[in-house]
């Protein structure tokens, strides 16, 4: 079968000094580290600034049908809760995790930016991670630890790097904020949070996915098979103290971000 065209183009309704203007960043870090948090403080700081949420609801609630942008109600959260599945039983679901993972980080990153970022002066979206993460950091790491074995990694790496060429323009960023904390920090905060699908996650499975942070975001150490990925700009925050409750260092974060934007 033939491959489809690339897609030379934005959608029509954004014209050149929108695309121009508009840039797009992913937040990343490790489970639990305060990424949430920190968008919500973004989003708070300028009225410019948008944030894309992870869609972790869909991943609690698999439908097989319905609108994509419904709100989920208790009574509706009857479908199958892959984030569940996916750590009570990796060897089995941590492929169809990053199938469904993918999915809808592709959609979310295509989905066209609101009325008011569209007439804003220097619109900003921010993404809570993004298809690199799900690749770079998780699907290599389940892979290593064997719970994706060689043929559902090689499915992966073909098909993942396929569509990403694909949407190349349409989901490609301008920078990565790695938010930086320690493992056992990372640790703290998800008994914190109290996720109930989170609470059997063990140590090691943080130190892993930090060690894949660290050499994707902070050493910068690994091979990606994307050229635009290979050069982007990182800012690295340490996210090890507390920021939630202190304004001074939400201050100062939010100057690092104010200035890592002016550069790009
Ligand atoms: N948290 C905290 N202090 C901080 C940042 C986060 O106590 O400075 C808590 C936050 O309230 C939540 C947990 O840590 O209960 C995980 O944070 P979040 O959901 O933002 O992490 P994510 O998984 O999105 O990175
Ligand atoms: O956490 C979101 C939750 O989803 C957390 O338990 C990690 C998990 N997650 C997110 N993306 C992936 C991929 N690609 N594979 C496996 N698990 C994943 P939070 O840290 O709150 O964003
Ligand atoms: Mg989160």
């Amino acid at each position: 079968m033939a491959t489809p065209p690339k897609r030379m183009c934005h959608s029509p309704v954004f014209n050149n000094s929108f695309e121009k203007r508009f840039k797009k960043l992913s937040v990343e870090g490790n489970i639990a580290a305060g990424k949430s948090t920190f968008v919500r403080i973004l989003e708070k700081a300028n009225d410019e600034w948008e944030v894309v949420p992870e869609p972790i609801a869909k991943w609690c609630n698999v439908q097989t049908t319905g609108n994509e942008d419904e709100e989920l109600s208790t009574s509706q959260k009857s479908g199958g809760n892959l984030l569940q599945m996916l750590y009570d039983k990796p060897t089995r679901w941590a492929y169809t995790f990053q199938t469904y993972a993918c999915l809808s980080r592709v959609r979310a990153q295509l989905n066209p930016p609101s009325h008011k970022l569209r007439e804003a002066e220097h619109p900003v979206q921010f993404f809570e991670r993004s298809v690199y993460s799900d690749r770079y950091v998780f699907a290599s790491s389940l892979f290593e630890s064997q719970n994706i074995n060689e043929t559902e990694w090689a499915i992966y790496q073909d098909w993942h790097t396929w569509l990403l060429n694909q949407f190349e323009s349409d989901i490609d960023l301008d920078g990565i904020i790695y938010l930086r904390a320690t493992p056992e920090k990372c640790m703290d905060r998800i008994h914190t949070r109290g996720r109930d699908e989170e609470q059997g996650i063990e140590l090691e499975y943080l130190e892993s996915l930090h060690y894949k942070h660290e050499s994707w975001l902070y050493d910068r150490t690994i091979q990606v098979d994307f050229e635009n990925l290979q050069h982007m700009p990182v800012l690295v925050l340490d996210v090890n103290e507390d920021f939630k409750n202190d304004k001074i260092k939400q201050e100062a974060l939010l100057d690092k971000v104010k200035e890592f934007l002016a550069s790009l």
